[in-house]
């Protein structure tokens, strides 16, 4: 079994539409478990860490001026092979090119405003999960972990 720690961010926009439980209900609903949540507003410091491989990119002004306007929640998500389930679930980054069923085909319409991040590597949720939660908040899920396994 490769159980994974990703992180998912439910981006402002997912907050203002009212949509971070039935992203939260899809989650839980393949199976995967939160070990961390925060509603937070972000720094721009924060945001320009958490988006750093982007820097130089033509849109991300807008990206971190977005990311930080308002608040949004973060959670750490646990499950066997979370970072690419949980990327399946999302689908890909512009809502009109993902599949029909993720969030972002079915609750999206543009890419500047597509719901939800998730990390894409696992050095990449290391490097995240670092920017929005520390060791200590993380709450072990050991014990469903462990039943979910079985069943
Ligand atoms: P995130 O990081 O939000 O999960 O998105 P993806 O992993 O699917 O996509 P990404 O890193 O390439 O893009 C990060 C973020 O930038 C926005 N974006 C992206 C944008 O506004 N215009 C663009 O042309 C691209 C490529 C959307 C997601």
């Amino acid at each position: 079994m490769a159980i994974e720690t990703t992180l998912l961010l439910c981006k402002p926009d997912a907050v203002s539409r009212g949509l971070v439980g039935e992203i939260i209900a899809r989650l839980e609903r393949r199976g995967y478990l939160i070990a961390a949540m925060k509603l937070v507003q972000l720094s721009g410091d924060k945001a320009r860490e958490h988006y750093a491989e982007h820097k130089d990119r033509p849109f991300f002004g807008d990206l971190v001026s977005f990311i930080t306007s308002a608040p949004l929640v973060a959670l750490a998500v646990e499950g066997e092979n979370a970072i690419d389930g949980c990327r399946q679930l999302i689908g890909a980054t512009n809502p009109l090119t993902a599949a029909p069923g993720t969030i972002r085909a079915d609750l999206a319409q543009t890419i500047g405003r597509n719901l939800v991040h998730g990390s894409d590597s696992k050095a990449s949720a290391e490097r995240e999960l670092k920017i929005f939660f520390t060791e200590g908040e993380f709450v072990s899920r050991k014990h469903d972990l462990e039943r979910w396994i079985k069943e």
